[in-house]
């Protein structure tokens, strides 16, 4: 078997040379649905992973625009167009310093497989630039938001490839994006989620991540007769997912101990409450400020630069911050000091090594591809009430995303369950690859 999954990997590695996180991605899921493919005819020997690791297509384009110093700026944009086998690639837009090739590859991987588990009909795909809007005025965010536009406008639409947000892309930038895409087409409709209320947006899609990642969490607790009330959470991260992680996990009896940025993290003995998190939220939605403000507001916090969360002792951790975040070496101090469930927020943000740590000390480890598919799936949902041209209520949105996480954790239970341990990487890898495939076979070779 071993054989088997080097060989496949050499060969993926042979065609993408300098890739290490979509390298990451792919060696994840080829170790664990390998095993599974050579066990089923229907599936042994007709390449599909070899074809899914494939971009069905991929654009890469100049991005000229002007900043407020008159001065003429260039980055670059992209479009991974993954998979559309059971639907029209799906997936979000991230404007990032550090995005390329390899990052923007590994999320649409990813992503091919959060949208098969949600149950909607998504394909995969993912996109963004290098475009860095910190310190960057609201102008100087629109207009490279409008030159990206212009021409990712003709690669996109509400059937085609529905892009949406990631980091560095929120309510502000999906409307530039979306008033430009209208400009050029003429057309009003779904072609981006993450919208406006007033204007095509789902309500609980901005919390919709956040909240998905502690409904998935409060899944594995309950499944041990477990529940959140009064664990401490450590959370890193102090953006969208983050910000209504913390909130959910305050509603539910939690007590969340951190937050963070890319400077450091802030620790609040007291516990972060609703009226705190407001301060945050405004901090960092609005203000665009730094995390370690909290810490000179409130007096009961501290601020540690330049470190992670990982180190303050709690029994519940969820990284909602980015990539490789979460090293083999923080989970080993989250271990020794009783973190027992990790729920990503971020898309995946803990390294192999820290992932094996957890599995082998049966820390309760939901993969992003699983705990982080409530974005994603309440996206589904928005393009479903655009399709309606109707708009669901809170409640009718929040109840229809906890019922997708359930059936999510319910997929990873049926796929993942081994000696009645349940493996969540395993579970969301094939559960979310069947769906795939199965489409792919049925669609013919293409
Ligand atoms: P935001 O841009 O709103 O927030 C990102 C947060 O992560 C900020 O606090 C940011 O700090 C921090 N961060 C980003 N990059 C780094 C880095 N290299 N090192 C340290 N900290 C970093 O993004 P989101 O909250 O939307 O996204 C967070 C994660 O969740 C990402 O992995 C994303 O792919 C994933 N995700 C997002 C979904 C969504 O619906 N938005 C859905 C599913 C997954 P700073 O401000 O200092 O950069
Ligand atoms: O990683 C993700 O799932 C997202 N950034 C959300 C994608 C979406 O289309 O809502």
């Amino acid at each position: 078997m071993d054989k088997i999954v080097s060989q496949f990997l050499a060969q993926v590695n042979a065609r993408n040379q300098n890739e290490p996180e979509f390298m990451q991605a792919v060696t994840e899921v080829a170790e664990t649905v390998i095993p599974y493919i050579v066990q089923q005819d229907i599936y042994y020997g007709q390449n599909i992973l070899l074809r899914m690791v494939e971009p069905e297509r991929v654009v890469s384009f100049r991005v000229a625009w002007i900043d407020d110093n008159e001065e003429i700026q260039v980055n670059r944009g992209y479009r991974i167009e993954m998979n559309s086998a059971i639907g029209p690639y799906k997936g979000g837009l991230r404007f990032h310093p550090s995005v390329n090739l390899s990052v923007l590859k590994f999320l649409a991987f990813e992503q091919i497989f959060k949208n098969s588990l949600t149950t909607l009909p998504m394909g995969g795909g993912k996109g963004g630039s290098d475009f860095n809007p910190k310190g960057r005025s609201d102008t100087e965010v629109m207009r490279f938001c409008q030159s990206f536009m212009t021409e990712l406008f003709r690669h996109i639409g509400p059937n085609r490839d529905i892009p949406a947000g990631d980091i560095g892309v929120g309510s502000r930038e999906i409307g530039y994006l979306f008033g430009q895409y209208k400009r050029l087409k003429n057309e009003f409709t779904g072609v981006l989620t993450g919208k406006g209320v007033s204007w095509g947006g789902s309500l609980i899609r901005p919390e919709a991540t956040g909240y998905g990642v502690v409904y998935f969490t409060q899944q594995m607790l309950d499944h041990q007769n477990d529940n959140l009330e009064g664990k401490k959470i450590v959370i890193s991260g102090s953006g969208n997912v983050a910000q209504f992680a913390a909130e959910k996990c305050i509603q539910l009896g939690g007590k969340v101990m951190t937050l963070s940025d890319s400077s450091g993290y802030i620790f609040d003995p007291d516990g972060i409450d609703e009226e705190k998190l407001a301060f945050i939220m405004d901090l960092k939605n609005v203000k665009r400020g730094r995390i370690h403000e909290y810490a000179e507001h409130y007096p009961s916090a501290s601020f540690h630069s330049g470190k992670k969360p990982w180190e303050v002792p709690c029994e519940i951790a969820l990284p909602c911050a980015t990539q490789n975040e979460l090293s083999g070496k923080d989970a080993e101090l989250l271990i020794k000091n009783g973190c027992r469930c990790v729920g990503e927020g971020a898309n995946m943000p803990s390294t192999p090594e820290a992932i094996t740590l957890f599995v082998k000390n049966k820390v309760l480890f939901a993969p992003g591809k699983a705990s982080n598919a409530g974005g994603v799936a309440v996206s589904g949902l928005e393009m479903a009430q655009n399709s309606l041209r109707y708009s669901w209520t809170r409640e009718e949105v929040d109840q229809r995303l906890q019922t997708i996480m359930k059936d999510i954790h319910q997929s990873c239970i049926q796929f993942g369950t081994e000696k009645e341990q349940v493996n969540y990487v395993k579970g969301a890898n094939i559960a979310g690859f069947v769906k795939i495939a199965d489409a792919m076979l049925a669609q013919g070779v293409v």
